[in-house]
């Protein structure tokens, strides 16, 4: 089964829990490990990217780490266009739709999508939205963030993207944030759009899984906790309070 309809399908039956690996952070047979790990604790999907550091190279030894490992669908979760690899079984294309720079919004795209035509990678489009703090992509990206009161604004992009045929939204608080995006936010972006929503960025306790998963997040991702934790029975807590299991 394609990705997207893989994850179209899981998602219409609940929230699901997406981990996310960058392959600057650790060794390829690390990140299988870690797959591995995230795979017993319920994760339904790895996604695979990071600001900085992130070659075709590592990309693609550290896709094939998990899926051998694991099993899961990967996806990648791009930095920027020169990190392509055939080795990922798809590939979130997105654009930064706050972003103050038309490289992260269509250039970048335009210039990868006859590479990634040619490679045969699955793409998924997807609005990516940078809510304050923002963080490390937030500040490559050249974001100019929503606040985390402005909620009119971040409905605003999110229906922007769909209206312009994007298959998911995923709101973006940063990776490491110290809040994640406010639940509120979650809640009025869900009722506004039609498409599944991501949410991300700050999430390392089961309090605020549930809290997203709640305000109506369709999909939870989680990147610096699963990195750091190795912890199986506290990762599926994590895990089960994205899916409300
Ligand atoms: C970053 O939303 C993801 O793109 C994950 O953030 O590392 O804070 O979990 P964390």
């Amino acid at each position: 089964m394609a990705v997207k309809e893989y994850l179209l399908e899981k998602m219409s039956r609940g929230t699901i829990h997406l981990a996310l690996l960058d392959p600057d952070k650790q060794s390829p047979a690390d990140a299988g490990a870690i797959a591995a790990r995230m795979k017993a604790a319920g994760t339904d999907a790895i996604m695979i990217g990071g600001s900085t550091g992130v070659t075709s190279e590592n990309l693609g030894a550290t896709a094939r780490a998990i899926r051998e490992a694991s099993g899961l669908p990967t996806i990648h979760f791009p930095g920027g266009p020169r990190e392509l690899s055939p080795e990922v079984d798809s590939i979130f294309f997105m654009s930064m739709v706050n972003s103050r720079d038309p490289f992260w919004i269509i250039r970048a795209q335009a210039g990868a999508a006859a590479y990634i035509k040619k490679l045969g990678v699955e793409t998924i489009s997807l609005g990516y939205i940078i809510v304050e703090p923002g963080m490390r992509v937030g500040e490559v990206g050249n974001a100019d963030p929503v606040k985390r009161g402005e909620t009119d604004k971040a409905v605003g992009y999110a229906l922007a993207s769909e209206m312009l045929g994007m298959d998911l939204v995923y709101l973006e608080a940063g990776s490491g944030a110290d809040a994640p995006v406010p639940p509120e936010m979650i809640a009025a972006v869900k009722k506004a759009i039609g498409v599944p929503l991501i949410v991300g960025g700050g999430i390392r306790t089961p309090e605020a899984a549930e809290a997203a998963r709640k305000a109506g997040a369709d999909a939870i991702v989680t990147g610096t906790f699963i990195e750091c934790c190795s912890d199986g029975l506290l990762l599926k807590s994590v895990v089960d309070a994205s899916k409300g299991a």
